[in-house]
């Protein structure tokens, strides 16, 4: 089968939605940090939409921060790629053409610098995940002791860390005298764009003082909440896509037809015609983003664990099990809804309804390992703030107790930035681990009103988990 590529478009076997805009003269507007399937999916797509309905010039350079996969999937096809979304009962295929460039960082430094400082780049957005914004255990603000940020603070000129490229970036920008730009975080860190700005604020002070005045008035940073649920591609997904294009599609991208992207309007340059493509500009994201964290992501994160533990490989086999389906829901009815500032227009419990049913979609393959990865930066964000207030019954300790006990008591992988800590909590038998585990993920004396109580359950649990299973416990 042919590669897809620009010259190969004639040979699709199917009639697919294709971008409507001249690809070969648009230039790029947008830089992009953490290119991965998840931004292929959602942001890209969004202004793939947006220039097929209103033109303009935004094209996006897409920056791995790491590895050269995804140039070398997508550099071959033109950087052009399907976007297959269904849910079971719809399905539709789309060529995603928004993306025009793909540079890696650890070897295109100044090429990533240069695009960052462009005066065409009126925004650059990042997907560079929890771990990616380095905060220290308030959740906020930079830890300089973690080993990239120190590095980089080391040699400023040659960062490896997100944070660094951009400040480097930026100050190059300052130095060509260059316009606002507008620094779009998607991650799902609680509020993101204050996390961005204060995380670059604190390094440039450090690594280049005389940029932090053109900082403050140069740039913004709206939060922004993204939602789309996205399995990491297969290679299996990658075949069916490409039988279906009679085209081989190596960047295939498969997720769900729900989309969502709502941003704070707080914009210092132009964008693209995001609204036309469907993006919701408010005032206040807080509680959009508080509805998305601490229901979907809190209950996707007790999904992953306790299904491990369940020997469930996919999400929507945790959910159509009866004893785990029953528990989920009800950690959403009883923990974390009851704790959502919701505002009035908003129909909580529709939303619960279509989160269930997007859980179930049987098209998706999200696995379970996916989401649990992380957890020592996600359980701060997702679960933190619900679990300071929880009491006796709450199921979303049980969810907490299956994270512990997977950690410390199972030979199940872990992939996490404290990875090396938690494999030594594991190794270890002493009464302190539990607390050194649990302050691995910010769950702290000072985080919650009593560690002790906390720990007391958790161990109580962890004994029936030990005796009984995952099904027991979360069926009491
Ligand atoms: C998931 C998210 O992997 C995870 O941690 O909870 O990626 C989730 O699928 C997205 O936030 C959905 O918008």
């Amino acid at each position: 089968m042919p590669r897809l590529t620009e010259a190969s478009l004639g040979e699709l076997s199917v009639s697919v939605e294709l971008p409507t805009y001249d690809r070969d003269s648009i230039e790029a507007g947008i830089v992009h940090l953490g290119i991965g399937a998840f931004q292929r999916a959602h942001q890209a797509v969004y202004t793939d939409q947006a220039m097929s309905l209103s033109g303009g010039n935004w094209g996006i350079i897409g920056v791995s921060l790491r590895s050269d996969t995804v140039a070398r999937q997508l550099l071959p096809q033109d950087c052009l790629y399907s976007v297959l979304s269904e849910d079971g009962v719809e399905q539709s295929l789309r060529l995603v053409g928004s993306v025009t460039q793909v540079l890696v960082a650890p070897t295109q430094l100044d090429e990533v610098v240069s695009a960052i400082a462009a005066e065409a780049t009126a925004i650059i957005t990042l997907t560079i995940t929890e771990k990616g914004y380095c905060t220290g255990p308030d959740g906020h603000s930079l830890d300089r002791s973690n080993p990239l940020i120190e590095a980089d603070l080391a040699a400023p000129e040659a960062p490896r860390s997100a944070i660094g490229l951009l400040a480097l970036g930026l100050r190059r920008r300052q130095s060509l005298g260059n316009s606002p730009v507008t620094v779009i975080s998607c991650d799902n860190v609680a509020a993101n764009g204050q996390v961005i700005a204060c995380v670059l604020k604190e390094y440039t002070e450090l690594a280049f003082p005389e940029l932090s005045a053109w900082l403050q008035n140069n740039t913004s940073c709206p939060s922004s909440m993204v939602d789309r649920i996205v399995p990491a591609s297969t290679e299996a997904q990658q075949l069916r896509q490409s039988q279906m294009l009679g085209l081989t599609d190596c960047s295939a991208i498969a997720t769900e037809r729900f989309s969502q992207w709502i941003i704070e309007d707080n914009f210092c340059s132009p964008r693209p015609d995001w609204r036309a493509a469907g993006v919701q500009y408010v005032d206040n994201i807080a509680p959009y983003e508080e509805i998305k964290l601490r229901l979907l992501n809190a209950s996707h994160s007790a999904i992953a664990y306790c299904g491990l533990l369940a020997g469930k490989e996919f999400v929507d086999q945790v959910v159509t099990d009866r004893q785990l389906g029953e528990f989920v829901e009800t950690l959403m009815n009883d923990d974390l809804m009851p704790a959502l500032n919701v505002p009035s227009d908003f129909d909580l419990g529709a939303y619960k309804s279509q989160l269930l049913a997007r859980f179930r979609n049987p098209c998706l393959g999200h696995r379970c390992e996916q989401i649990a990865m992380d957890g020592s930066e996600k359980i701060g964000h997702r679960w933190l703030p619900v679990l300071q207030g929880s009491g006796e019954n709450s199921k979303l300790i049980v969810a907490l107790a299956a994270w512990c006990y997977l950690v410390l008591y199972t030979d199940i992988a872990i992939s996490d930035p404290k990875e090396a800590q938690l494999l030594q909590l594991r190794t270890r038998r002493d009464d302190s681990r539990l607390r050194e585990l649990l302050a691995c993920a910010r769950v702290t004396q000072r985080t919650v009103t009593s560690l002790d109580s906390l720990c007391r359950q958790i161990e109580q649990k962890i004994d029936k988990l030990a005796q009984g299973g995952i099904l027991a416990l979360v069926s009491i």
